[in-house]
């Protein structure tokens, strides 16, 4: 076959122009005077793709020239938001773009405005993978993402009367220009059935796994290209589809009959992304998926591995895995399924191999949300797998002892499987042991892992444990979603941020300059008007781009304290309603983010925000100071508008709790201050950009356990003695916020007041308020606020998750840019 290398595309605008002509007509099928604005949209899409399609074939003839180690980072999550405008402007033709579409009658920004984003995940732990595949590719290094295609993303949000509700997001229906699917790739994996004991023709225990159901598991890709377009790596997610050819017969006898009563049926399986990041669902579907991903993607990297070597021995220097937190953690016992059972490696190697390729990155220390799966579900899903962990867990347990001896109690609380009622697998335990890397994602969350999480894994190796810092792509999150911002520091130090963003540095010398902080807060205005655009449209609440804007958007749950926000306006509205006390600095509080729609309380929590709101706006005086709006439906659209128009960025989660987060870093990075406990990254903020230029309250996590431990915590106690406290609680405990719904908020009260507040709401509300008035003080002084802006975003230079990724290449996965 003769080949075809590409044509080198052109990029003047006649040829911009006659690709999207062409593709409108010619793969649409398309006049230009009928074709709708989604049309046109799919047509730009093309010709981008085109353009990103050469790049990829060069950067795949690169990696097998060079022989290169290939990371993976297996996620069940991936949320991506919008491809094309972060597309065009990795390859620097965005402006190119948007210009011969202007000529041509077509406004990008509304063609972008009616494509929806890929929302594959929840939260920061999607969102990090999404930043993550960005830095890989532009840092040169061959990563592939590899996750399932949900054929429904996450929820979208609305509001009736307050309360959430949701419904589907069916992010596919117009299909998707970005995806490619590969069925001449499609892998196939067994699941259910049950193992029969055998011996092989030496007498060694040779088990059968029979009468399994077998899935198919078609990939997806989606080109995935680095800043300034020298590499294009992908991301490959897999659907599941079923497969009458390879069902093989289903024995009727007994209890597997049961069994198979309640079978899940093949297409189910990458149906909808599960919404909860905070309680494990333990829902036999949910480990499907989870067994179907790990098992598609081990098949898929080990037949990329023997497309080049025809034996195992450079595995481990070829091949890296990285499991995004435990949800893939099940890929541990499927290569060594893979190596023993399907190619004959004896025990012991197969082992080594797989320790050595395999790291294991955790994400939450929260106990509800670690995952354990009782064994009889395993058993049920994937019954050779069991068989296997428990053989890991032998072996392993054989160690310690011999180390150990006698210590029975280290022995269970390390075990792979938690004895009880109902035996678990611990899926932690089986990463951690099946891994040679352990990392945290922020300093005091390593930490913590080693102190308190996994303590006796410390004591046992202590080498595997590593901090490595979570970080953001600064090019969706100040290069795309601040243009404004991004043009004026590009237009002060040059573009070397963009590549390394330590560069902003260079900004500092600036933090005093009366020119450079007029155009600074001439942009943040620009972008605050935006935001209140938006306001107005999805909230419907107007409100006042020369107040100051402060945001607290993130997931709602219980330990991120949106509660202690909602206590703090309602300390504001009361002091105008009672005291007549008029805040110096008018404020708009600006709320986003989204529920798990299992989670009770955090959707009481939206419903009370929405009241507060409500009653708040319509309130004759108050509202001349304070508005309070939620914009619903918080994704990575609506986060790259909101983040750049925030002059506060509320980081206040109990400290401890918060493992990293990274929205932290998004806003510093856009000009906003934090007021934030010592948890998580914004430690490491404080670090950076100074103690003078952050506002920092609350207990510290030497202070929360102290009031754990101590026992000596009361939240009655400040009830009694702070007026403060008490005015704001019993509010709650009346019907200031529902007065047409009378009690409905009671639950404040007795939740924190007689549920013992086990986020230290109670203990932090003196100190948080008292910091508040300080960010007053700060405010009114638009140049001293100013010069801080400029020290956040000139120290913000190592939360690029270029830094991040490096790091994991340097410490983890032995790998170096390929460029
Ligand atoms: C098992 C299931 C219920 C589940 C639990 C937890 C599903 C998803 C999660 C998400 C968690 C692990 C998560 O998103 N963690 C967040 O990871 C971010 C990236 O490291 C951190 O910045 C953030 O602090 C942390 O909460």
């Amino acid at each position: 076959m003769k080949s075809f290398d590409g044509m080198r595309l052109e990029n003047t605008q006649e040829a911009l122009q006659a690709v999207v002509s062409h593709h409108l007509r010619y793969s649409l099928g398309r006049d230009w005077k009928m074709a709708t604005i989604r049309e046109i949209y799919w047509a730009i899409s093309l010709a981008v793709r085109d353009r990103l399609f050469d790049r990829l074939f060069e950067t795949e003839k690169r990696y097998q020239q060079g022989g290169v180690k290939r990371v993976y980072y297996l996620s069940m999550e991936f949320l991506m938001g919008r491809a094309l405008g972060n597309n065009l402007c990795n390859l620097k033709l965005f402006d190119s773009f948007k210009q011969a579409m202007e000529e041509m009658g077509v406004d990008l920004e509304e063609v972008r405005e009616c494509t929806a984003d890929a929302a594959l995940g929840n939260g920061g732990l999607g969102r990090l993978a999404a930043c993550f595949l960005d830095s890989l590719a532009t840092l040169g290094i061959p990563g592939y993402g590899y996750g399932i295609n949900y054929e429904f993303g996450h929820f979208k949000q609305e509001f009736s009367h307050g309360y959430q509700r949701e419904t589907s997001d069916n992010w596919l229906k117009r299909g998707n220009p970005w995806q490619i699917a590969r069925p001449d790739e499609a892998c196939l994996v067994p699941l259910f059935g049950r193992i029969l004991h055998t011996h092989d023709r030496k007498g060694d225990y040779s088990p059968m796994w029979l009468d399994w159901e077998m899935v198919v598991g078609v990939p997806f890709d989606m080109p995935i290209v680095g800043y300034g377009g020298e590499t294009v790596n992908t991301l490959r997610l897999f659907s599941a589809k079923s497969s009458e050819e390879f069902d093989v017969e289903i024995f009727n006898d007994g209890d597997y009959h049961e069994a198979v009563k309640n079978k899940i049926s093949s297409e189910n399986i990458s149906k909808v992304l599960y919404p909860s990041d905070s309680f494990r669902a333990g829902r036999l579907l949910r480990l499907v998926q989870e067994y179907f991903f790990v098992a598609c993607s081990i098949r898929d990297i080990a037949t990329i591995f023997l497309r080049s070597y025809d034996n195992f021995d450079l595995f481990p220097s070829k091949v890296a895995i990285q499991l995004n937190d435990t949800h893939p953690a099940l890929a541990i016992s499927e290569l060594m399924r893979f190596l023993v059972d399907e190619h004959a490696l004896p025990w012991e190697r197969a082992w080594s191999i797989t320790e050595r390729t395999f790291g294991y990155t955790n994400h939450t220390l929260l106990p509800e949300a670690l995952e354990k799966w009782p064994v009889s579900l395993m058993e049920y899903v994937a019954p050779r797998h069991l068989q296997i962990i428990y053989e890991i867990n032998r072996r392993f347990l054989e160690q310690i002892t011999v180390r150990w001896p006698g210590d029975e109690a280290l022995v269970r609380n390390v075990s792979i499987i938690e004895e009880g009622d109902e035996k678990q697998v611990r899926m932690s335990h089986l990463a951690m042991v099946g891994s040679h890397s352990v990392n945290g994602v922020a300093a005091l969350h390593t930490e913590l892992l080693k102190s308190h999480l996994l303590p006796d894994f410390y004591k046992l190796w202590p080498k595997k444990f590593n901090n490595k810092t979570n970080g953001v792509t600064p090019r969706r999150w100040l290069l795309k979603a601040n243009p404004g911002l991004s043009d004026l520091i590009t237009e002060t130090i040059g573009d070397g941020w963009i590549r390394d963003l330590r560069k902003l540095k260079a900004l500092e010398a600036y933090a005093e300059d009366a020119g450079f902080l007029e155009g600074l807060m001439a942009v943040k205005r620009a972008n605050k008007e935006r935001l209140a655009t938006l306001i107005k449209r999805d909230a419907h609440v107007t409100v006042d781009p020369d107040t100051l804007f402060d945001v607290h958007a993130k997931r709602i749950h219980e330990y991120k304290r949106q509660l202690l926000k909602a206590l703090h306006v309602a300390h504001q509205f009361l002091q105008i309603i009672d005291d007549g006390k008029y805040p110096e600095v008018p404020r708009t509080y600006i709320f986003a983010g989204k529920a798990a729609p299992g989670y009770k309380v955090a959707k009481q929590i939206i419903k009370l925000i929405n009241n507060v709101a409500a009653v708040v706006n319509a309130h004759p005086k108050a509202r001349e100071y304070v508005r309070v709006a939620f914009v619903p439906d918080y994704r990575v659209t609506v986060a790259e508008k909101i983040i750049p128009g925030a002059d506060v960025s509320e980081q206040i989660s109990t400290a401890g709790t918060e493992a990293s987060g990274t929205g932290n870093m998004k806003f510093a990075m856009n000009g906003a201050l934090t007021v934030g406990t010592c948890d998580g990254a914004n430690i490491e903020i404080m670090n950076e950009v100074g103690r003078e230029n952050i506002f920092i309250f609350g207990h510290d996590v030497e202070g929360i356990r102290a009031l754990r431990e101590g026992r000596e915590y009361n939240p009655w106690d400040l009830y009694e003695n702070d007026p403060a406290v008490k005015r704001i609680l019993d509010a709650f405990s009346g019907d200031l916020f529902c007065p047409v719904e009378p009690g409905l908020f009671r639950w404040v009260f007795e939740h924190l007041l007689y549920g013992r507040d086990i986020y230290y709401h109670v203990a932090d509300l003196p100190s948080y308020l008292s910091v508040q008035e300080d960010v007053d003080r700060c405010f009114l002084d638009t140049s001293t606020w100013a010069g801080h802006v400029v020290r956040n975003i000139a120290n913000t230079g190592t939360f690029s998750s270029d830094r991040t990724i490096l790091e994991y290449a340097r410490d983890i996965w032995g790998v170096g840019p390929a460029l």
